[in-house]
C-alpha cells in the first residue's frame, strides 16, 4: 500500500522541534546533546510519538524510541545538533521518521517504528549513541568518554534522570532507513533532488596535546622557547604536505578545536591541546594517515622540545549500504523524481553506520541549499523535503509492503 504521508503535519512538526534551542540567526538552531533544549526536545517528541499511539522508550544513552508491537522497520537520525547546528541536520530524518510511522499506524500499514539517536554529533565522540546501541562504541569506554569543556557523560547523561531506559534488543527491528540532508555541494549543483547513498565513509578522531614550556613573551629568545602554538603550527603545515601523498580529492582531514594554554598575549604558549579527525571510504588509507599523523607529531615534538601525547581514538569504519534497501529507495526515487536522483557517497557521518553493524540499513539524501551544514544558514527548498518524505515512504511500502 502507498502509505498516506501528510506534508503539512510533516512540516509543521519540522518546525515545531526548530523551537528548541533556536539561535536567532536565521533557522539555526544551538541543542548539543544533554542541554537543557536537546533534553526539551526529546520530551516534546516523546510527546508527538504518544499522540501518534507509538510507546515511548528512551535507552541508557538518552535516545528516544517510538515503537509499534513486533518486529518493525526502524527509521530515523537524530535530534542534537552541532554547538552552531542547522535545524535539518539530524531534526529533517528524525521527524520524517515519525511521519511515515504515524501515517502508516493511521492507514494500516506496514508496522514502523521511530527514532532520535542521542550525540550523533559527538559532543562525546562520533555517532556516540548509536555507536555505543550497536557495540561499534565499547560500552565500557562510556564512563571515560569527556567533551571538550571537561564535563563526563556520565555526568551529562544525569541531566536525562529518571527518563533513561534499558537497551533495546536490536532483533526487534528488520531494517533501518535514515533520511538526511546531503550537507555538501553535488546536489544542489547538479539540480537532482534525490541522492541514495551507496556507503557512509570511515572516520578517526583524536586529541593531540603538545606540552613545552610558558614563559614570559618578551624576555624569552626565539631559539630557546618551547612554544606549543608553535608546534601546531608546524605540525599542521607538515601533516599537509605528507598528506597529499596518500589521500584522495574525497579524503578530508581537520583540525577543528584548538585549546591554547594560558591563552594570552604576552604569555609564550606552554601547552596545546587539539582534534585530529580524518575521514575517507577506505579503511586502508584510513590506517595510513594515522601512522603519517602520529610521526609528523611526534617528529614534531622530539625537534622543538616538547611532550607529544594524544588520547584513545574514536573511530567509525566505512560500511556500504545494503543493497536491497538501495534498490527500494531507488526504485521509489525513480517514481516521484524520474531521471533527477542519483547514487552517491556519504562523506558525513550518520547514525546509519552504527545501524548497519546490526541489520540492514540505507540512506536518502535531499539537497542542501549552497552545500552548507553544520552553520546556521544551513537550509532545504521545502519542495525537497517533501520529495525526500515521499521517497522514504515509498521505500518502506517497497521493503515492508
Ligand atoms: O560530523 C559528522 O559527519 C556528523 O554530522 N556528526
Ligand atoms: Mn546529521
Ligand atoms: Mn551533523
Ligand atoms: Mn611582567
Amino acid at each position: 500500500m502507498t502509505i498516506p504521508v501528510n506534508p503539512d503535519r510533516f512540516l509543521k512538526d519540522l518546525h515545531d522541534l526548530r523551537r528548541f534551542g533556536a539561535s536567532g540567526v536565521g533557522k539555526g538552531v544551538v541543542r548539543p546533546a544533554y542541554s537543557e533544549a536537546d533534553i526539551a526536545a526529546r520530551d516534546w517528541l516523546a510527546g508527538r510519538m504518544k499522540a501518534a499511539d507509538l510507546s515511548v522508550q528512551v535507552d541508557p544513552m538518552g535516545s528516544v524510541f517510538g515503537l509499534c508491537e513486533g518486529p518493525s522497520l526502524l527509521l530515523g537520525s537524530h535530534s542534537d545538533s552541532q554547538p552552531e547546528g542547522g535545524w535539518l541536520d539530524g531534526a529533517l530524518g528524525v521527524i520524517a521518521a515519525l511521519e511515515v510511522a504515524r501515517a502508516a499506524r493511521e492507514a494500516g500499514g506496514p508496522p514502523v517504528s521511530c527514532v532520535s539517536f542521542q550525540d550523533e554529533e559527538g559532543r562525546f565522540g562520533v555517532t556516540t549513541g548509536s555507536a555505543a546501541w550497536s557495540g561499534a562504541l565499547a560500552r565500557d569506554r562510556l564512563d571515560s568518554l569527556v567533551d571538550p569543556q571537561g564535563v563526563t557523560l556520565p555526568q551529562a547523561r544525569a541531566a536525562m534522570g529518571d527518563r533513561l531506559g534499558d537497551w533495546l534488543d536490536p532483533a526487534r527491528f528488520t531494517g533501518f532507513l535514515e533520511m538526511h540532508i546531503e550537507q555538501g555541494p553535488v546536489m544542489d549543483t547538479s539540480g537532482e533532488a534525490v541522492g541514495v547513498v551507496e556507503a557512509i565513509v570511515g572516520i578517526r578522531d583524536m586529541v593531540i596535546t603538545f606540552e613545552g614550556q610558558q614563559n614570559h613573551a618578551g624576555t624569552t629568545p626565539m631559539a630557546l622557547r618551547k612554544d606549543a602554538f608553535q608546534a601546531l603550527s608546524a605540525f599542521n603545515a607538515l601533516l599537509n604536505d605528507r598528506l597529499r601523498n596518500v589521500v584522495t580529492p574525497a579524503t578530508v582531514w581537520t583540525i577543528g578545536h584548538v585549546t591554547l594554554l594560558p591563552n594570552a598575549h604576552s604569555i609564550v604558549p606552554g601547552k596545546v591541546k587539539f582534534s585530529m579527525q580524518w575521514r575517507d571510504g577506505d579503511a586502508g588509507r584510513l590506517d595510513r594517515m594515522e601512522a603519517i599523523i602520529r610521526e609528523t607529531a611526534q617528529e614534531v615534538a622530539a625537534t622543538r622540545g616538547l611532550e607529544m601525547s594524544t588520547g584513545p581514538m574514536l573511530g567509525i569504519a566505512p560500511v556500504a549500504m545494503d543493497a536491497g534497501f538501495r534498490a527500494a529507495l531507488s526504485e521509489a526515487a525513480e517514481a516521484e523524481v524520474p531521471g533527477r536522483w542519483r547514487v552517491m557517497p556519504s562523506g558525513a557521518l550518520h547514525d546509519a553506520s552504527n545501524m548497519a553493524r546490526m541489520m540492514p540499513a540505507a540512506m536518502v539524501f535531499v539537497p542542501s541549499i549552497g552545500g552548507i551544514s553544520h552553520d546556521f544558514a544551513e537550509d532545504t527548498d521545502e519542495a525537497d523535503l517533501v520529495t525526500g518524505l515521499k521517497v522514504l515512504a515509498g521505500a518502506v511500502t517497497r521493503i515492508a509492503g
